[in-house]
């Protein structure tokens, strides 16, 4: 099992960059940055962790087809692997509907857009022309002159993974991903995305042990496991609020369920949230609890298929501390 950490740039960049290299230190392999564009911009993030740490691998978690054109997004990612010395990893997706509509963007054709985005990204980073007649993308002779490795000496065969949570994009993913990073924190969704990267997998004639299986997890540790729980509890309501039917099929959770979790939400009423959200449904969205109990539930994870997990928010009351708690686990495995 590797281990990862996922930070939201909604604190200042030099305390990312302190969190991560706390992460270095403990044995972390992995930091992944999410895209959101009202939060900090995702590779300036990446840049600065890149002069911060020297191990880690750094990546983009996830950007889209939609925000950043394909040429922008390889561009950006070589850049920060020519600063972070061939340590840059990406992550694709298609992109948070919700924001969308205030950017006024449709996110059309999911499927196609990350697809080709993955292929021309792939392609632009090798240093050559590109030309590319896709239904989402379109270049012509486009090169990105830096991503040459005669010219910079820096190998740009950067692992792209897709993040994906429907059976299409995670087929998909299992097709053209080097890794896929999947939200969620539950063995079950776990054993029925491994069935569609399968099956993507097969199709394209590759063997799902070359994929990476990233749980990108809501995951909360704390010595106190009460503490550990309340804080998981609001980001699992957040999740529950947003998730397909089929999630909440899933999981055991009531569309009576969900609506009173938005309703307590919209109303900003998280002492109610704690006690809507019982510790058994946190539990379906969230690895929470004390040492040994967040220990047992990543064995889990990693029976269920998963190969990396990425320790998300909120990581638990108190971040450094959850950071040194999961150095102490990776120790365990
Ligand atoms: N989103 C962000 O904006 N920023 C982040 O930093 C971020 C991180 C992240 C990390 C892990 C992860 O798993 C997801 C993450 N996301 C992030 C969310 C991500 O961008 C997606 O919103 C989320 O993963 C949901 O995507 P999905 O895999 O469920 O795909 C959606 C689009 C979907 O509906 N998929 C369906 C499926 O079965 O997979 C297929 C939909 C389909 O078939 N579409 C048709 C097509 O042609 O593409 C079109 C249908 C039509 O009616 O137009």
């Amino acid at each position: 099992m590797k281990f990862g950490i996922e930070l939201v740039p909604n604190e200042p960049v030099f305390k990312i960059a302190a969190y991560t290299k706390a992460a270095e230190e403990r044995g972390f392999e992995y930091v992944w940055i999410t895209d959101h564009y009202n939060n900090r911009e995702v590779y300036s993030t990446l840049s600065v962790l890149a002069l911060a740490t020297n191990k880690i691998k750094i990546g983009a978690g996830v950007t889209n087809p939609y925000t950043r054109s394909p040429v922008v997004t390889a561009s950006s990612i070589a850049s920060v692997n020519e600063i972070a010395g061939g340590r840059a990893v990406l992550g694709i997706g298609p992109g948070d509907k919700m924001t969308f509509e205030a950017l006024g963007l449709a996110g059309e054709k999911p499927l196609a857009a990350v697809r080709e985005t993955a292929d021309a990204v792939r392609g632009l980073l090798t240093g050559k022309k590109v030309s590319y007649d896709g239904s989402a993308v379109k270049l012509k002779n486009a090169k990105i002159d830096f991503a040459d490795p005669k010219k910079t000496g820096t190998d740009m065969n950067i692992p792209i993974y897709i993040g994906a949570q429907g059976p299409k994009m995670l087929e998909a993913a299992g097709a053209i991903g080097d890794g896929v990073l999947i939200n969620g924190s539950h063995p079950d969704d776990f054993k029925t995305a491994a069935v569609q990267i399968q099956k993507g997998a097969e199709t394209a004639g590759r063997n799902i042990r070359e994929i990476d299986v990233a749980a990108y997890t809501c995951f909360s540790i704390d010595d106190d496991p009460e503490k550990a729980y309340a804080a998981a509890k609001p980001v699992a309501a957040f999740i529950i609020a947003g998730a397909s039917d089929v999630l909440l099929e899933r999981h055991g959770v009531s569309q009576e369920i969900k609506e009173e979790i938005a309703g307590a939400i919209l109303k900003g009423d998280f002492i109610g949230l704690n006690t809507i959200v019982t510790d058994k449904m946190a539990d379906r969205f969230a690895v929470a609890g004390d040492f040994d109990e967040c220990l047992a539930k990543v064995k889990e994870l990693e029976k269920a298929g998963v190969t990396q997990l990425v320790a998300g928010s909120p990581l638990g009351p108190n971040k450094e501390k959850s950071i040194k708690l999961i150095g102490k686990m990776i120790l365990e495995f």
